[in-house]
């Protein structure tokens, strides 16, 4: 188990940035929690004796406070903040919703990275996981918006991994498929409950926040030389994207 050793999570707030928090304060990290919304970063972090950290990754300013606050030396930076906005075809699609998505997935990534990178380096076995997801490796109807920022996700952890080939630091993405989270799906679908319901609709098992906390817990907890370059975890029911089993009774 790693001692005074330090990992930031972005996105905390909720859902699978919550659950890596947890775990990797149960592995023995002081765990950064930031997030937008404050007063749940707060509770959590009082609770698993980390630091909350009020944090926009769109934000440059905030994300350099973030780094003042993390100061010189980091372990561990999960990049977890991201999300979805809309399920628009291509024809219809807001390109609003498109720029938010890529603001936060993409966008949001460089400047957590960015700013956080020197730390990693200092650190003499920085690692740096991404949260891309299966989104980040194929197409499917009304997703372009997100499934598009999610390839960039994807790239921009290959890219990373090339340029810091001769540096301390692992680089990593975890590319979840359906995982039933309280908010990701109702914020897609701007809060639409049976749009939700119907994502999840008769499946027995999706993945929970925390087996993919526990898979971010396992990679960063291998020796420092091994680099799991990518994971891709779905549920049993979901053999493909569009190949879900349901049952119905
Ligand atoms: C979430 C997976 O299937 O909603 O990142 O695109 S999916």
């Amino acid at each position: 188990m790693p001692s005074n050793k330090v990992a930031v999570v972005t996105g905390a707030s909720s859902g699978i940035g919550e659950a890596t928090a947890r775990r990797l304060a149960a592995e023995g990290f002081h765990v950064f929690c930031a997030a937008r919304r404050a007063d749940r970063v707060e509770a959590l972090a009082s609770e698993i004796g980390g630091t909350a950290v009020r944090c926009d990754v769109t934000s440059t300013e905030d994300v350099a406070a973030l780094a003042e606050r993390v100061g010189e030396r980091l372990d561990v930076l999960v990049n977890n903040a991201g999300g979805a906005v809309g399920s628009d075809p291509v024809a219809q699609a807001d390109p609003q919703d498109w720029r938010a998505m890529y603001e936060v997935n993409v966008i949001g990534v460089l400047n957590v990275t960015k700013a956080l990178l020197p730390a990693l380096v200092a650190s003499g076995a920085g690692t740096i996981v991404n949260v891309g997801s299966t989104a980040g490796r194929i197409a499917y109807e009304g997703g372009a918006g997100y499934t598009a920022a999610k390839h960039g996700t994807q790239v921009v952890t290959e890219t990373l991994r090339l340029e810091l080939y001769d540096q301390p630091v692992r680089v990593s993405e975890i590319a979840p498929g359906m995982v039933k989270t309280e908010e990701f799906s109702l914020k897609r679908f701007g809060g639409d409950q049976e749009k939700y319901d119907a994502v999840y609709a008769g499946v027995a098992e999706p993945l929970v926040a925390e087996d993919i906390a526990d898979a971010i817990g396992w990679v960063v907890t291998r020796p420092p030389h091994v680099n799991v370059d990518e994971l891709v975890i779905r549920p049993r029911a979901q053999a493909a994207q569009h190949k879900v089993h349901r049952v119905f009774d």
